[in-house]
């Protein structure tokens, strides 16, 4: 039964690269590298347009967004942030001299718990960083009403969440500020990179400023800014990708839909996403491993593993447990039971516009075995 082929998590969607040449020979001719060239600025505008938002800020990647969402805002402090998630969430809030205040999940969205933030929020708290996990939508309505009660900024870290929309249009008009990533796992990728979604015109020039050292103009530096530049080629593929988005993200749904029947009636397997009620984008297909399915987590990740099928625990350890988060009085176990529980549970399964239907009755077979008692 063994793939002769590893089959990866994901991988990404290339165009033939005859298609790229055409936007390299115009770098070429320009002689325009990076620093807000025409293709940069040409992909902000589609990317605004495509995600029905105001203002796109296009970044070298999410964590270095992330850093510069919070300089913008100048969150002090603590930050309430949810312990499951990729490590670049609380690693900003490090980076940036905060102190990052974990909340439980909730235990079907695995997205922060907002029934748990206003106990979390302290004299010392300025803002909340949640994350759309997986692009599932945020509680939005119930932390926007908390933010406001207690005066405190929010930065979505929306790293996953790229087209997602929910009952109100799209989920990145949601908070002060939106983080996109754009890595080569995502389902849009320029390769590395990211951006900031703002609301006005005012924050995207001092975003564009502190992306760019603080630098004013030719002889005015007025923050300590960074390097969160993206270059021409990474926006030069952007562009490309943008074309076949759509197609994309449709065959990744079908590739979800085809899982989820051939999953359906398998006892102890729940996905994560099922019922959700939001234009979603099918990055990931995360299964909870529970109670009455026949092997552990782990045993069935290494049981893929040796049928040359390389699925992702995303997200275990959970940020609490890691070493320079645990001594934490928020990453006490008993304040994150649902966290603990699920990052035991999870796998995400392989998922990408190219696993074709073989593959996903293949996997799925191994895995409705899996679950039988001998
Ligand atoms: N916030 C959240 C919630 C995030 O999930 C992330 C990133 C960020 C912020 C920060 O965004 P960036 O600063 O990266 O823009 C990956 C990604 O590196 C990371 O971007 C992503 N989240 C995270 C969830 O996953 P790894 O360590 O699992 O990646 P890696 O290299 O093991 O790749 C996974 C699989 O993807 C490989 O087995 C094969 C395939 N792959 C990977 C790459 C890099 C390819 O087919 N081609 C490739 O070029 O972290």
């Amino acid at each position: 039964m063994k793939f002769d082929k590893p089959i990866t998590v994901t991988k990404p969607h290339l165009p033939s690269l005859a298609e790229f040449i055409p936007y390299l020979e115009k770098i070429w001719e320009s002689g325009w590298l990076t620093n807000s060239g025409p293709m940069h600025q040409q992909l902000e505008l589609e990317l605004a347009e495509y995600l029905g938002v105001s203002y796109v800020c296009l970044f070298n990647n999410a964590t270095i967004a992330l850093l510069v969402a919070l300089q913008a805002l100048d969150v002090k402090g603590e930050v309430i942030t949810t312990p499951y998630s990729f490590v670049a969430t609380s690693h900003s809030l490090k980076w940036h001299g905060n102190e990052p205040v974990f909340v439980d999940i909730d235990p079907m969205t695995l997205n922060m718990d907002p029934a748990r933030i206003e106990a979390a929020i302290s004299e010392r708290t300025t803002a909340i960083m949640p994350v759309h996990c997986y692009g599932t939508p945020c509680d939005v309505d119930a932390i926007e009403a908390i933010a406001k009660r207690h005066n405190l900024k929010v930065i979505y870290d929306a790293a996953h969440a790229f087209g997602v929309r929910c009952h109100c249009g799209s989920i990145l008009n949601h908070g002060d500020l939106s983080i996109l990533s754009f890595h080569a796992t995502k389902v849009f990728s320029t390769f590395e990179g990211g951006a900031i979604i703002c609301k006005d015109a005012a924050m995207k020039k001092r975003i564009d400023s502190l992306k760019n050292f603080g630098i004013q103009d030719e002889i005015t530096v007025t923050d300590v800014g960074i390097n969160g530049k993206m270059s021409e080629i990474n926006a030069a593929f952007g562009l490309l990708q943008l074309k076949t988005i759509d197609e994309s993200i449709a065959r990744r749904k079908a590739v979800a839909e085809l899982y989820q029947d051939l999953l359906a009636d398998v006892t102890g397997i729940r996905y994560v996403q099922e019922g959700v009620d939001a234009k979603l984008n099918y990055g990931y297909f995360p299964i909870l491993i529970e109670e009455g399915y026949r092997i552990s987590r782990d045993a069935l990740f290494e049981m893929l593993k040796r049928e040359n099928i390389f699925t992702r625990r995303y997200f275990y350890p959970a940020l609490s447990n890691l070493p320079m988060y645990s001594s934490l009085p928020s990453a006490c176990t008993d304040n994150l039971k649902i966290t603990n529980e699920s990052s035991e549970r999870i796998l995400c399964l392989p998922i990408y516009s190219g696993l074709s239907s073989d593959d996903i009755f293949l996997i799925s077979k191994i895995i409705r075995e899996s679950s039988w008692a001998y």
